[in-house]
């Protein structure tokens, strides 16, 4: 029988949805299906094929149906129509943007974004004469002022890379129901579906880097948009197929949804692991500040704890000393490896002004919120003593 039933719990689904094991020879584990191509009984059907009458696969840079089997799981998970799967979360975020905006369009994003995000906003689209706009999107009056006729798009991360602010997503998308024709983009890769569902919310497009907590064990690049059927078909017709081609490989989709079964164990644990850990921070005589949704703290706790059912596994903090007794705290870490990227079971550190964040100036750092002397912690999923233990021993040698 194949388990589609969207009444069935979300670990359910991440484990079974749109799989039927009668179809692939009773195999319990969907088979991977390595082809780039694949043949037609006619010239006639293939003709059909290429006018879109005939719905079947026929080049793995459209479809394929390792592909199409985590498609429909992530759309599932999401609340979403349809889904298409990325080689990496900047080909689902490039491909997405290329495909709903034109030249003398205008897309609004959030203060703070990831580096590679900002780069392609600043260095890619805006040269082809989109214009970029920035407004704390945490003020939605501002939000309206910025809203223009040629408003097509609203971007944001939240929690935002590297900050930790929060967007009230439901807010944002409230504030463009009054619009027609303005796309709510919101990357969720920070939470997965199984903390944050901003489609449930209103927001059109959900984008995910899935190298991080979805895959969960740092051995592949993939990304996912998830959408409506409407939005998914131009995505994957335009964005995809034409102007990126950032497919992904079947091979990643199966290692994808092998971690995709253990979502929800996995960042249950991640999320109480930062919480231990973000707690003990916030104690500590060296640091100066944390920034963690799930500490009293936390300027948007509120909307955090109604808005996320967990805090996540991500936490920013400075020294007291700076940037200099942060290079000394990572150069000590010696279970954390020093490391970008984010959900992968091993603890990760790093610098986000001299590493993901280095596509800024620093004049735009300070503009944006990314102070020099932060450093971003993805919790992994060790025993939370031996993690304990090692932040202790790397803040000691700070003072
Ligand atoms: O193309 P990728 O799979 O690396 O995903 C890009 C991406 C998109 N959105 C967010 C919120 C991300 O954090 C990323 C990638 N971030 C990594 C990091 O911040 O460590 C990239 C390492 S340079």
């Amino acid at each position: 029988m194949e388990h589609n039933d969207k009444n069935l719990g979300f670990s359910t689904r991440a484990i079974h949805h749109a799989y039927n094991a009668s179809e692939n020879h009773g195999a319990l584990v969907p088979p991977i299906c390595l082809t780039s191509t694949f043949t037609f009984p006619s010239a006639e059907y293939g003709a059909a094929c290429f006018a879109g009458e005939e719905s079947g696969h026929f080049y793995t840079r459209i479809s394929n149906p390792t592909l199409a089997l985590l498609e429909a799981r992530m759309a599932s998970l999401e609340g979403g129509e349809a889904a298409i799967a990325f080689g990496s979360g900047m080909g689902a975020i490039t491909a997405t943007l290329w495909t709903l905006l034109r030249p003398g369009d205008e897309i609004i994003v959030d203060q703070t974004l990831y580096g590679c995000t900002f780069a392609f906003l600043h260095h890619g689209i805006a040269e082809f004469g989109v214009k970029v706009r920035h407004v704390d999107l945490a003020n939605i009056s501002a939000l309206r002022d910025a809203i223009t006729p040629a408003t097509r798009v609203i971007y944001f991360e939240s929690p935002a890379n590297p900050s930790m602010s929060l967007v009230d997503i439901k807010a944002v998308a409230g504030v463009t129901h009054d619009y027609e024709n303005i796309t709510v983009v919101a990357d969720n890769t920070y939470c997965t579906p199984y903390l944050q569902r901003p489609i449930e919310l209103g927001a059109d497009v959900v984008v995910h880097s899935a190298t991080k907590y979805l895959s969960g064990h740092g051995d592949i690049t993939a990304g996912i948009a998830v959408t409506s059927k409407e939005i998914a078909e131009r995505i994957r017709l335009v964005g995809l197929k034409d102007l990126t081609g950032a497919v992904m490989s079947p091979q990643d989709a199966f290692l994808l949804m092998r971690g995709m079964k253990t979502l929800s164990l996995r960042m249950d644990r991640h999320c109480s692991n930062a919480q231990v850990v973000a707690e003990m921070l916030e104690m500590h005589p060296e640091v100066e500040c944390v920034s963690y949704p799930g500490l009293a703290s936390f300027p948007q706790f509120e909307l955090a704890s109604h808005q996320m059912k967990l805090p996540g596994g991500m936490i920013a903090f400075e020294l007291k000393g700076g940037i200099n007794a942060g290079r000394r705290f990572m150069n000590a870490l010696s279970l954390f490896s020093r490391a970008v990227s984010l959900g992968d079971a091993e603890s990760l550190a790093q610098h986000p002004a001299s590493m993901t964040h280095s596509t800024y100036t620093p004049e735009e750092r300070a503009q944006h919120g990314i102070s020099e002397g932060l450093i971003r912690l993805s919790v992994g999923l060790e025993d939370i003593d031996d993690l304990l233990a090692d932040l202790s021993q790397a803040l000691e040698s700070v003072s």
